[in-house]
């Protein structure tokens, strides 16, 4: 059986025959992931309306491709007070948000109970509102500055009402490409630990992939593989949400922005590769609007939501400081012939658009 043969029957293809992809034809890759896709999903994409807050960009990790952290090029440093957060969630849970994520950078200076009770505060008012915050690699930070095993932070959390694990921290596995872009920050082995803390459980969470950068394309098959692995045993990631590299305000110094061409490529893989994850995350914040739109035909059938404030890539030159409005997302879906479903975080379907 070739590799063609094998992903139309639904099994399971390995490294080399998932890198020997990358050299079909866009198209016909295209058309692969998307059967994949229509069988697991439809013509559904699936969207929430969420916001995300970032309340601190103060850092004492040095990533080359961050342009959010105050310690890099972005000169202002930012720790915002529980009560700040508040008027926020305030304001998204008066209007009907039903997700907040919440991802800061690694601050040493405001205490664990910063970080850890305004979850509390926030689920004391709003039972409802889901709330998924802090990466693997603010567990790691949290755990090495606070002299605590990731269990004792992952327990603090849940105590605290966080609801679930979003994908940052990723970044790419391969442990020298990792060294080379974010030494010094959680590794691959303990990322994927604490993902598998956090599903034993019985919480899920998402896995993002920063690509586009001076990875390779066996990189990205090689990080795809990890998370499969971890998936055949656990079971609880979501979502795989590939990140497309921005290249203002930092240190990795890449000038060339990776084509369409190879954005779409990896997208259809992942899909394909990605057998156990139902859910693959076109994430328009870093993709483009148009290419998210585009990556429905190529496997994606999520485009995350409307975000509302966005400082994370935005720093590194992503157009989403200010999210999307709602209505402009959902008439786009529809003009690409997709049916909008909003969703709420665990994948439950809520409404259909
Ligand atoms: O981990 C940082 C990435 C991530 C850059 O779980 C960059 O639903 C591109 O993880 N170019 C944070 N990317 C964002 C994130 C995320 C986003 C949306 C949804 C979910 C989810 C998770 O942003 C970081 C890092 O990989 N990042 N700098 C940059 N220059």
């Amino acid at each position: 059986m070739n590799v063609v043969e094998k992903i139309k029957a639904g099994k399971r293809i390995d490294f080399d025959e998932a890198l020997g992809l990358y050299e079909m034809d866009l198209f016909e890759l295209g058309e692969l992931a998307n059967e994949r896709r229509l069988k697991m999903h439809g013509k559904k994409t699936y969207f929430n309306i969420n916001r995300h807050i970032n309340p601190t960009n103060i850092c004492k990790d040095v990533c080359k491709f961050c342009a959010y952290s105050a310690s890099r090029k972005n000169p202002k440093p930012y720790a915002l007070k529980h009560e700040e957060i508040m008027d926020i969630v305030d304001d998204i849970a008066a209007r009907g948000i039903k997700e907040v994520h919440i991802v800061s950078a690694h601050n040493p200076e405001t205490g664990l109970d910063w970080y850890t009770t305004v979850f509390s505060k926030i689920k004391a008012k709003y039972p409802e509102l889901h709330i998924k915050a802090l990466t693997a690699a603010e567990i790691h930070f949290l755990s090495e500055e606070y002299n605590k095993s990731y269990d004792e932070i992952i327990d603090i959390m849940i105590e605290n009402g966080v609801d679930s694990l979003p994908g940052g921290g990723a970044e790419i596995f391969d442990e020298e490409v990792r060294d080379y872009i974010c030494k010094g920050k959680v590794t691959s082995e303990q990322w994927l630990e604490i993902h598998e803390k956090w599903h034993s459980r019985g919480r899920k969470s998402n896995v993002t992939m920063l690509f586009g950068h001076v990875e390779k394309r066996k990189d990205r098959v090689d990080h795809m593989m990890r998370i499969r692995d971890l998936q055949d045993k656990t079971g609880g990631f979501n979502c795989f949400i590939p990140l497309v590299y921005q290249s203002e305000n930092n240190f990795l110094n890449i000038k060339e922005f990776m084509t369409a061409h190879e954005i779409l490529k990896t997208m259809a893989i992942s899909r394909l590769v990605l057998d156990n994850v139902a859910n693959l995350k076109a994430y328009w914040v870093t993709s483009t609007v148009n290419l998210a739109l585009l990556s429905q035909e190529f496997g994606a059938n999520d485009l995350d939501g409307t975000i509302e404030k966005e400082s994370i890539n935005s720093a590194a030159g992503a157009n989403s400081a200010n999210g999307l409005e709602l209505q402009e997302f959902i008439d786009q879906i529809k003009d690409t012939g997709f049916i909008p479903v909003e969703r709420d975080s665990l994948y439950n379907e809520l409404k259909v658009w």
